[in-house]
């Protein structure tokens, strides 16, 4: 039986990745931060499954990560640990340095040290590209440009992740991932404030969704196929570095009006920059506004990836439309307020 050890179980892609390696067989065993409230919702329905384990652990403790490994002796490490958000990482930079940057390397380090080498899977992202549009479509080839503390802390865990495996022979692999959303996505990111709103506004228990900058182009897919490409990563012969990209990028205003259509409202745009707002054509209700905190101090305007290396080298490719992904995540939002567990 292989064994797995994922960091940042609890989050969105972690608790996909641990559904998806225990139905593989394998033997899961996860770090979990203390917390003054719980923080396992995503994860409370495979808590009693005899094969996964949790342990307390953190990021930023070296001697969690050593004592843990060389107990566990895991045959596959999956780094997705973070502080993930691109706008916090402002406010807290050098926290998010610590935890996606040193954590990385504290990881590595550890991998190092021990007798058997676990594969390594590093959770890059697309916010390496910074999204300058020249360049756009992103591929493996594309220079990295970070436009956020985020995305520099995450360029140097990308950098040691490949530094570890020239150096030390390590199997690992970066996943170049773009966005990545679900029902189960944290609810301060857009798809997930835009989704649930629309729902509430729908169901008369909200009035106002406010936004920040509408006119970012993202490449948006659907988390649970995306964390299927980490696994194969980790089964090929030689270690690489991949991009995981839908191949479509759409903005964030589009995004909205598609929120919105699939619940039979349709939005009208009036007026500009941070006095614009989306109007519901059928009420004249106003359903947008743009709030200027959630502007960024840099923004990142476009990501477009280009998966065709993943696709001929992997085999993988996306199999939910952005439409689909949309319906998933508005039909949970209409039946429960906060993540409940159950997608089915
Ligand atoms: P989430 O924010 O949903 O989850 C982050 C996880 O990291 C949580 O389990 C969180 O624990 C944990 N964590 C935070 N700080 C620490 C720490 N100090 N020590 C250990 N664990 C910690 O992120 P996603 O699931 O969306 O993303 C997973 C990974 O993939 C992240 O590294 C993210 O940066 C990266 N990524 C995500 C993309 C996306 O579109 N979703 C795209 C590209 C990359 P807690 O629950 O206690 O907060
Ligand atoms: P991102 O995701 O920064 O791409 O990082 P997010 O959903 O936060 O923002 C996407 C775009 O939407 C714009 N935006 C808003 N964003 C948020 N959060 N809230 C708003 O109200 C709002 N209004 C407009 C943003 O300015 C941005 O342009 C995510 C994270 O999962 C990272 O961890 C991951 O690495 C990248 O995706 C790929």
């Amino acid at each position: 039986m292989k064994k797995a050890f994922i960091t940042g179980v609890t989050g969105q892609d972690g608790s996909y990745l641990a559904e998806f390696l225990l139905e593989k067989g394998y033997e899961v065993h996860a770090i979990v931060r203390r917390s003054s409230v719980f923080t396992t919702q995503r994860i409370d329905h495979i808590m009693e499954h005899p094969q996964f384990n949790t342990y307390h652990g953190d990021l930023s403790d070296s001697s969690n990560l050593h004592t843990l490994l060389a107990k566990i002796q895991p045959d596959e490490i999956y780094n997705l640990g973070a502080q993930s958000h691109v706008a916090v990482s402002f406010e807290v930079p050098e926290y998010t340095a610590e935890v996606d940057a040193v954590g990385t390397i504290r990881l590595l380090d550890a991998i190092k040290d021990l007798g058997q080498k676990p594969r390594f899977y590093q959770a890059s992202t697309s916010e390496l590209f910074g999204g300058i549009p020249e360049t756009a479509p992103q591929s493996e080839l594309t220079p990295f440009y970070p436009k956020s503390p985020y995305g520099a802390a995450k360029l140097y865990a990308y950098w040691v992740t490949v530094n570890y495996r020239e150096s030390y022979d390590l199997y690992a692999c970066n996943g170049i991932l773009f966005n990545h959303e679900s029902p189960r996505r944290g609810e301060t990111f857009v798809t997930k404030k835009i989704t649930k709103a629309a729902a509430r506004i729908s169901q008369g228990k909200q009035k106002v969704l406010k936004l920040g900058n509408l006119d970012a182009k993202r490449d948006w897919g659907y988390a649970k196929d995306y964390v299927e490409c980490m696994w194969l990563m980790l089964q090929q012969d030689q270690p690489d570095d991949y991009v995981i990209a839908s191949g479509e990028t759409y903005t964030v205003r589009q995004f909205v009006e598609w929120a919105f259509e699939s619940l039979d409202i349709q939005i009208r745009w009036e007026g500009h920059g941070v006095n614009e707002i989306g109007v519901n054509t059928k009420t004249n209700e106003v359903c947008v506004e743009i709030d200027p905190k959630y502007f960024r101090p840099a923004e990142v305007d476009l990501l477009w990836g280009n998966p065709a290396k993943a696709k001929e080298k992997l085999g993988w490719e996306p199999k939910t439309s952005i439409k689909e992904l949309i319906d998933i995540m508005v039909k949970y939002d209409l039946k429960y307020d906060t993540y409940g567990g159950s997608e089915e």
